[in-house]
């Protein structure tokens, strides 16, 4: 793989390096628990889990501001988290209860909060990208000075619809800044067998769409490439192509054999790359924090987690006449 763009101004003050920190920890902690209530049963359907990649939506989040737009693909949990989200409305959706963000039926895959700016959840690979260069539409047919952050996958850089919208991006010069996740693998397939060019932020060149690689397991590093990228969506330049150098630590759903990668392989990023390590050291040797302020951290997040697995366990389940609302026909 090509060495990523490192920017040069990677400094996170204290307050901002505590909350990616706090952010990122949140973001693993409820997916741990996904995972388990999964294999509990009280999660149904489709469920794709963010570990590993935690760094980049939270990264990104500090890039944008109050009426910026995000939508994504369907492994969305830490994305509907950082608009801010509450955690028992997100994890009472993934368990089908009516408290649900979606009223328990989208489950894991369509969680939405429009008021909040985020707009799902979706699960056909690439179609969020038509989807949300249509918001940034929106925003500059209404003259408004909003952005959308259009996330999705390695895989589906590879979708027809991915260029059309680029195209139609660029001719008009929409506010939207696409990220591309690249976790290198799509469902069962590596980027290496998948792709012909692996340079994934070189996919707008020659529609004249800028693209930047991001060293996306340090979050400074994206938060710095979300700053630069926003503002220049934000500036009526156009479109921009982030290509996130990230990794997944799980399988792609949860049903998963795992043959097209090795343990060590995992366990080497694991090991030597993760976003949460490398945070945690950094505030260590800043002296921003103490252990024993990261112990304290890491206990509210688990009580946060907590509290929303023992709501979402307990939350009523949908009566049966919900069958026949919010339906077409
Ligand atoms: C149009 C379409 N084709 C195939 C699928 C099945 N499918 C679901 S996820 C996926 C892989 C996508 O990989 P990537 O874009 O890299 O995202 P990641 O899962 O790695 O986040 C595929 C092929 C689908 N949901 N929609
Ligand atoms: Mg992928």
């Amino acid at each position: 793989m090509a060495k990523p763009n490192l920017d040069p101004d990677l400094t996170l003050s204290k307050p901002e390096e505590l909350k990616a920190f706090r952010d990122m920890l949140l973001i693993r902690r409820f997916e741990e628990r996904c995972g388990q209530m999964y294999g509990e049963g009280l999660i149904a359907g489709f469920c794709h889990l963010y570990i590993g990649q935690e760094a980049v939506v939270v990264g990104m989040q500090m890039a944008i501001g109050a009426g910026d737009q995000v939508i994504t693909a369907y492994r969305d949990h830490g994305h509907a988290l950082m608009a801010g989200m509450d955690p028992k409305a997100v994890l009472s959706e993934l368990t089908g209860r009516m408290a649900g963000a979606s009223r328990g039926k989208g489950g894991s895959m369509h969680v939405f909060a429009p008021d909040r700016g985020f707009y799902g959840g979706h699960g056909i690979v690439g179609a969020q990208v038509s989807l949300g260069t249509g918001l940034a539409f929106a925003n500059r047919y209404r003259g408004n000075d909003r952005v959308c952050l259009t996330y999705f996958g390695d895989g589906a850089s590879n979708q027809g619809q991915v260029y059309e919208s680029f195209n139609m991006a660029k001719i008009w010069n929409l506010p939207v800044v696409y990220i591309i996740e690249n976790n290198h693998y799509g469902m069962g397939t590596s980027i290496e067998r998948a792709s012909a060019n692996l340079n994934l932020s070189e996919r707008g060149l020659s529609l004249n769409i800028p693209g930047m690689q991001v060293d996306a397991m340090d979050v400074r590093a994206v938060r710095a490439a979300g700053a630069k990228a926003v503002e220049h969506a934000r500036s009526g330049k156009g479109p921009i192509i982030l290509e996130m150098l990230t990794y997944r630590y799980r399988g792609h759903s949860m049903s998963d054999p795992a043959k097209y990668r090795s343990r060590e392989e995992v366990q080497k990023v694991k090991d030597q790359n993760d976003p949460i390590d490398r945070s945690r050291t950094r505030i260590l040797k800043e002296g921003y924090a103490s252990e024993e302020d990261l112990k304290r951290i890491e206990q509210e997040i688990r009580e946060i987690v907590a509290a929303a697995v023992d709501f979402a366990k307990t939350s009523p389940i949908p009566d049966a006449s919900e069958l026949y609302t919010d339906v077409y026909a």
